[in-house]
């Protein structure tokens, strides 16, 4: 596949900030951020907010990050390194959410860099990583702030109360979602059960794109989201219009997925590792 314009060596490359939560078992979150960005040859800047205790059976336990130390993570990078897209991955609580939307604003960041939101609400296994009571900051902190949101069929369920089963269904999600003020809403599909594709639906509140792929069913596709929502911000970051880094990140995760490996006892990750073969 075409991958993204690579800097020569000594040449600073683009920088992405991955605003996320740790996955100790290496292949969700903040460390699949990591590998999507370095096997694309962006630099990752990242701003941790939980620590989870977790393997490839499921998230036993998560430690949040002092919203101070969040926002000073944010604010030391993006005063001194500079930041051409973010995105957020694990918010954890509603303090954290209102921290980042504060910081991304007094940064001079809303607006001006393209900011990616995966409302990640819960892990594959259905651990929660978002207290419920945080949905809320979701919708009206840090949906108006993103140039693009990436919910799954579960989180759209969560954030507007709609049961996508079908393309009409989709589609009314995407509206739904577009009012909360994001300027690009993309409805993964996923985990569409009355399809044998996985379409995506990119809207901008005029246009409906619509990206597909063949469903790749293996159970080891850990963090596909977060590797979708970081290589698209990737993208971003060199300048890419929304719809085409969508379909670069779809692309992207779509090779991840077929080169995903078994790891521990439960579902492995989604591998970038195919990129180092090219
Ligand atoms: O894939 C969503 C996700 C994001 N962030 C963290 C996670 C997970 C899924 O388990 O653990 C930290």
């Amino acid at each position: 596949m075409t991958v993204l314009p690579l800097a020569p060596p000594g040449a600073t490359p683009r920088r992405v900030l991955t605003i996320a939560g740790s996955d100790s078992g290496g292949g969700a979150g903040l460390q699949a951020d990591l590998r999507t960005c370095a096997l694309l040859g962006v630099h990752a800047l990242c701003a941790v907010t939980a620590v989870t205790v977790q393997n490839s059976l499921g998230v036993k336990d998560f430690h949040e990050i002092p919203v101070d130390i969040i926002a000073g993570q944010i604010e030391a990078v993006a005063s001194d390194i500079g930041v051409q897209a973010a995105k957020t991955g694990m918010l954890a609580s509603s303090a954290i959410i209102e921290t980042v939307a504060d910081t991304w604003r007094s940064q001079g960041l809303a607006g001006a860099v393209p900011f990616v939101v995966d409302p990640v609400c819960a892990s594959m296994h259905g651990d929660p990583l978002l207290r419920p009571d945080a949905l809320d900051s979701l919708r009206s902190q840090l949906f108006p702030l993103a140039t693009l949101v990436t919910p799954n069929l579960h989180e759209v369920r969560m954030l507007v109360e709609i049961d996508v089963i079908d393309t009409d269904s989709q589609r009314e999600a995407a509206r739904a979602l577009h009012t909360l003020g994001p300027q690009w809403v993309l409805v993964k599909g996923g985990h569409l059960a009355t399809s044998g594709q996985s379409p995506d639906l990119l809207f901008d509140g005029a246009d409906f794109h619509e990206f597909d792929a063949r469903r790749i069913d293996t159970g080891n596709d850990h963090g596909a989201g977060d590797t979708l929502a970081a290589a698209t911000a990737c993208a971003l970051a060199h300048g890419y219009p929304v719809p085409d880094a969508v379909a670069f990140g779809k692309r992207w995760v779509t090779e991840c997925i077929k080169a995903a490996y078994p790891l521990g006892h439960g579902h492995g990750p989604v591998s970038p590792l195919f990129r180092l073969a090219l």
